[in-house]
């Protein structure tokens, strides 16, 4: 009775506050099923990941894992709101309860995962830190960078890692932070900086928006481990389990050859026991999770299976063009890799 009454004051002092990283398991889903919605917290625009196309919608994997999520519990991908937020901003808005999940380039530490109230659902891409430099700098190696001035963004794992290398490296260098990247490669361009660093995924996209991106190069080297995804509340295990769950369905879907195109005759047809336990034609599977039978068909059909929001996103077709790398599946060179449904 001294415990609980000790919780619940706890519990009232953080309500207070405007904190709910006491959350209790359930009480998420029950909320997004009753405002018909789920909010999904992104960047403030990074391509490939989260951006606005030419009307408005938010693009990109980030956004996509969102809307995977909608298509479980609701049926309809359409079913999310996005909220754009910095690096600064991201884990207050999912801790006090403005967002349901944050799908924003985050990286999965240990510190992000145990002191917050918060938990990490999954990996959505394997990234490491970089650097871009103008040619005229003349280096060819990060480790030639003793010296330089550097654009990061504030706020982020790339401020800490990066003061890491150049001290293991006893290289000396001078941070200018921003709270944008669009800031900080607006600063690598007019010259304030010598060196814009961030996660590699990015670095390419922010050189394509410069005005003379040939003049400036990607270095070699990635000086430390990025592995993003999806962040909830801890405290949750429902919603935590939805969002994990949704991440792995989309893995297993491309193992499994099947594709937004394909699923709907698969779910009809198929004779492999898998595939028909994944998307619902044997026995139950969504129902522990508190969503529909056919929760991996509405993923896949409406939003696809992991490589197709690879490919659609980031691959060969896109700007980006970044190749799978680390993210293509376990059995195909990558370490992507989802446990089974059954
Ligand atoms: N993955 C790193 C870096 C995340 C980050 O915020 N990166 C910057 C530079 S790529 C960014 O997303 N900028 C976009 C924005 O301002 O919303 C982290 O979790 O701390």
């Amino acid at each position: 009775m001294k415990m609980l009454k000790s919780t619940l004051a706890v519990m009232t002092a953080a309500a207070a506050l405007g904190i709910s990283s006491f959350a209790q398991a359930g009480a998420t889903l029950d909320a997004v099923q009753k405002k018909g919605f789920v909010q999904c917290g992104v960047s403030d625009g990074l391509p490939g990941f989260s951006v606005p196309d030419a009307k408005g919608n938010i693009v990109g994997i980030d956004a996509d894992v969102c809307r995977a999520v909608a298509a479980a519990v609701f049926g309809d991908a359409t079913k999310v709101k996005f909220s754009q937020l910095n690096a600064k901003e991201r884990f207050t808005a999912l801790q006090s309860g403005e967002v349901d999940v944050l799908s924003r380039n985050t990286t999965w530490t240990s510190s992000r995962d145990s002191g917050m109230g918060l938990v990490f659902a999954g990996v959505t891409y394997y990234d490491g830190i970089g650097f871009l430099v103008n040619k005229k700098l003349g280096v060819s190696s990060a480790k030639e960078l003793d010296g330089a001035t550097i654009c990061i963004q504030a706020g982020t794992t790339t401020e800490l890692n990066v003061s890491d290398y150049f001290r293991a490296n006893g290289l000396k260098y001078t941070p200018i932070t921003f709270d944008t990247s669009d800031e900080s490669a607006k600063s690598l361009e007019s010259g304030r900086c010598d060196v814009l660093t961030s996660d590699k995924s990015q670095l390419y996209a922010q050189r394509s928006k410069l005005a003379a991106p040939t003049d400036y190069v990607v270095l070699p080297e990635t000086i430390s481990k990025e592995p993003l995804g999806p962040v909830v509340r801890k405290g949750d295990e429902e919603w935590f389990s939805i969002v994990k769950w949704t991440l792995f369905a989309m893995l297993n879907a491309e193992e499994m050859g099947i594709t937004s195109k394909n699923v709907e005759a698969e779910a009809k047809a198929t004779k492999n026991p898998d595939v028909a336990r994944m998307l619902g034609a044997d026995g139950e599977y969504g129902k522990d999770l508190k969503l529909p039978k056919d929760w991996v068909v509405q993923i896949v059909k409406q939003v696809g299976n992991y490589g197709e929001v690879f490919e659609k996103n980031l691959g060969k077709g896109t700007p980006l063009q970044i190749d799978r790398g680390l993210n293509a599946l376990w059995n195909n060179g990558g370490i992507q890799y989802a446990p089974p449904v059954r």
